[in-house]
């Protein structure tokens, strides 16, 4: 019974469309946000799009973008032999080190903030010194809408709806470039969604392909350097509306190929005019105010594949961040099965 766009209860100072305190229980600040939504029934039902014994990662490389943008650290791997090492025998380790945002990624709801008033989900005044101690917290309280906490609840287990925007933009001849501010709009969803015969239910994860990391994919770092560093990519419409449909659909979650889900540059819904990153729209709504984590640069090409295939679009999602107490982003080892 969650409240539709227009009827979520007011929350002073903040605007229309606020979610805070809408999964609060027992007087406990909620941080899960809309993976409220998937309940026993919800993952039950979910398992029953298992029928085909196939699985899909939906994981591009670490390191897949050679230079990611805003300046952002790419992945450093380093491998050690066991014989330079007190065991002093065969075999190895390895080190990684990445910005948990470099590649396939999980946006916690402490990623990004509303704007305006700094708050992050459900109210929260968020510092990097609160952070850090988050991560330091032996009892990992749930007090910052953190990925870890993700792990408490089992991960997350629900049905995924795949939305081939890119195949259907190259059947039906629609011109996109993925490395402009092109957009995908409610309505080609819907159209999609209808072709692909996808009904969506509360609890989904709705996964979208624009083609974007494809378009970066098999290519040198110089030249993925080119495609993205105007700033100017492609993802779904970012307005209050867009907005809306979102939430209406009670998803409990969204994710893309692309590389802020939203475009970039985002328009302001003032002036009508071009804005900052700073300012993204739909990051603002899904992530602040109601509480939906955002998935980004998820590899699609093989989901694409599969789903044509099968002649089905819907699955059993599965996904585990790494369990980093205090983590803001990270790779979703994401599995779709049929
Ligand atoms: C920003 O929020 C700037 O990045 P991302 O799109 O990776 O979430």
């Amino acid at each position: 019974n969650i409240p539709d766009f227009d009827n979520l209860p007011e929350v002073k100072g903040m605007p229309k469309g606020c979610a805070w305190g809408v999964f609060d229980k027992d007087g406990k600040k909620d941080v899960y946000g809309t993976l409220n939504l998937i309940t026993p029934d919800v993952v039950k039902a979910a398992y029953s799009e298992l029928k085909d014994g196939v699985s899909v990662s939906l994981n591009w490389p670490i390191g897949a973008i050679k230079t990611p943008g805003f300046g952002r650290k790419g992945l450093v791997h380093k491998v050690m032999s066991f014989v330079d090492s007190p065991l002093a025998c065969h075999g190895y380790d390895d080190e990684v080190e990445f910005n948990t945002q470099c590649s396939s990624q999980w946006d916690s709801l402490c990623h990004f903030h509303h704007q305006p008033s700094a708050s992050g989900y459900n109210g929260v005044q968020t510092s990097v010194e609160e952070l850090k101690q988050e991560y330091g917290t032996e009892d990992h309280d749930q007090k910052l809408p953190t990925l870890n906490h993700w792990h408490k609840r089992g991960g997350l287990v629900a049905r995924g709806v795949f939305i081939d925007f890119k195949a259907y933009a190259d059947e039906e001849g629609i011109s996109f470039n993925p490395f402009t501010d092109d957009k995908i709009t409610v309505e080609d969803i819907e159209k999609i969604a209808k072709k692909q015969g996808v009904e969506f239910k509360t609890g989904d994860v709705i996964i979208i392909r624009s083609g974007f990391t494809e378009g970066l994919t098999g290519i040198s770092g110089e030249k993925q350097g080119e495609l993205m560093g105007s700033h100017r990519v492609c993802g779904v419409t970012g307005n209050e509306a867009t907005a809306k449909w979102f939430w209406n659909q009670h998803f409990a979650a969204v994710a893309g190929d692309m590389i802020a889900f939203e475009h970039i540059p985002p328009i302001n819904p003032e002036t009508g005019k071009e804005d900052s990153v700073g300012n993204l729209v739909l990051h603002q709504y899904f992530l602040a105010l109601f509480g939906m984590s955002i998935g980004e640069l998820w590899d699609l090409k093989a989901l694409s594949e599969t789903c044509k295939k099968l002649g089905r679009y819907s699955f059993l999602l599965t996904s585990a961040p790494l369990n980093v107490p205090g983590s803001i982003g990270s790779p979703p080892n994401a599995l779709a099965l049929f």
